[in-house]
C-alpha cells in the first residue's frame, strides 16, 4: 500500500508525497530495507535498516542441524556425491598434511542438488524471515556450510571482511539477503562472525586478496578500505540460532582458537524479479575471472561459460514465480 503510494505521488510529479496530505503510517512508510506487511516487528525492521543484519534466536532446530552435519561428513568421506559441489581445503592444512574426511575441507558449496541439504533453503520457518527482504518471489542462488578448521597456528582460519554482493552479479542489492546459521555455538573462541552495523548503507567497495603472511583460503577477498575505527559487533551465537544479513553488509570472521571445527550453513537469497548485470570494467572483474577459472577446471577447458552462466546454473526457485533470475 505504501509502495503504491509513493508510486502515485511520483506520477503526480512531486516526487515525495508531502508530509500535510501523507496518509501512510510512519511504521508502513519509513523502512527501506525490508517490505511492507512482512513478518518483522516494527522493531526488528528498525534494526535492520539501521544495521543491515538481525539474529533470529533458536530458528532452526537442532535435529535438522545433526542432520545437515550427517550429510556434511558423507560428503566430506566421498560417501554422498553432489553433482557439482564445490569441496575447499584450508590453504595451510591441505598443504602440511594428508587430512582424511571433513578436517581437511573448510567449506562445501554448490550443494543446490543435493535433496538433504537443500531442505535448509526451503525451510518454511527460514522463507518467512527471507521473504521479509526479498518479497515473495525467492530464488536460492548460493549455498554454503562453513567448516572453520581449528587454526594451525598461521591465522588462515580467519576469513577478511569482505561484503557478499562483490560476488554476485545480480541486483538489486537491497533485494538480496544471506541466511547464515549456526550449527553449534559460535563465540569469540572459535572465530564467530564479525559484523561493522549500519555498513550495509554504503557502496560495494574494491576486494582483493589480503596479503597475510600464512596465505589466504581460495576466493577468499577482503574489502581493500574500511575505517578500522568502524565499531564492530561479534554475533555470538546458539545452535540454531540464524542471522540474516545484507549483502553490502562488511561482515567477517576471526580465528578459530579451539580444537573443534566450527560450523555453520548459510544461503544467500534474491528475489527473482531481480536482474543480471554485466561485471565486465568495475571493482568485480576479479572475482568473475576466478570463478570461470574454477568453472573450466570444473567442467572442462574448452566450455565457453559466462559469469552469469556460472550463477543460472547455481539459481533454484523456492517460493513463488520464476523470473529472469531463476526460471
Ligand atoms: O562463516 C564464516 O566464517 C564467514 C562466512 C562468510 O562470510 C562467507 O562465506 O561469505
Amino acid at each position: 500500500m505504501a509502495d503504491r503510494l509513493q508510486t502515485v505521488f511520483r506520477h503526480l510529479g512531486s516526487g515525495r508525497p508531502q508530509q500535510a496530505i501523507s496518509t501512510i503510517p510512519v511504521s508502513a512508510a519509513a523502512y527501506q530495507y525490508s517490505q511492507p506487511g512482512c513478518i518483522l516487528s516494527d522493531e526488528q525492521r528498525r534494526f535492520y535498516d539501521k544495521n543491515g543484519f538481525l539474529v533470529i534466536k533458536n530458528l532452526v532446530s537442532g535435529d535438522k542441524i545433526d542432520k545437515y552435519k550427517e550429510r556434511f561428513q558423507k560428503v566430506c568421506t566421498g560417501e554422498v556425491k553432489i553433482p557439482g559441489v564445490i569441496i575447499m581445503r584450508d590453504v595451510a592444512i591441505a598443504k602440511s598434511e594428508f587430512v582424511p574426511g571433513e578436517h581437511a575441507v573448510t567449506k562445501i558449496q554448490d550443494w543446490m542438488l543435493d535433496p538433504v541439504l537443500f531442505e535448509y533453503c526451503c525451510d518454511p520457518e527460514i522463507l518467512k524471515y527471507v521473504e521479509a527482504f526479498t518479497g515473495p518471489d525467492i530464488a536460492a542462488m548460493h549455498t554454503m556450510i562453513i567448516n572453520k578448521p581449528p587454526d594451525p597456528g598461521l591465522k588462515t582460519s580467519r576469513h577478511p571482511m569482505h561484503q557478499d554482493l562483490h560476488y554476485f552479479p545480480f541486483r538489486p542489492a537491497d533485494r538480496i539477503v544471506c541466511s547464515w546459521t549456526a550449527m553449534e555455538k559460535v563465540d569469540r573462541s572459535n572465530g564467530c562472525l564479525v559484523v561493522l552495523p549500519g555498513s550495509h548503507t554504503g557502496e560495494l567497495k574494491q576486494h582483493d586478496y589480503p596479503e597475510w603472511e600464512g596465505g589466504v583460503n581460495k576466493m577468499y577477498h577482503g574489502v581493500r578500505d574500511y575505517s578500522p575505527d568502524h565499531p564492530r559487533v561479534h554475533l555470538e551465537m546458539e545452535k540454531g540460532d540464524t542471522v540474516f544479513f545484507h549483502p553490502i553488509l562488511i561482515h567477517g570472521s576471526g580465528m578459530n582458537r579451539t580444537k573443534g571445527f566450527r560450523k555453520a550453513i548459510s544461503c544467500h537469497y534474491a528475489s527473482t524479479q531481480c536482474h543480471y548485470i554485466d561485471v565486465e570494467g568495475t571493482t568485480q572483474e576479479n572475482i568473475s575471472d576466478e570463478t570461470l577459472e574454477i568453472a573450466r577446471k570444473k567442467f572442462g577447458g574448452n566450455i565457453k561459460i559466462s559469469f552469469k552462466d556460472v550463477w543460472r546454473l547455481r539459481a533454484r526457485l523456492v517460493k513463488g514465480q520464476p523470473g529472469e533470475i531463476a526460471e
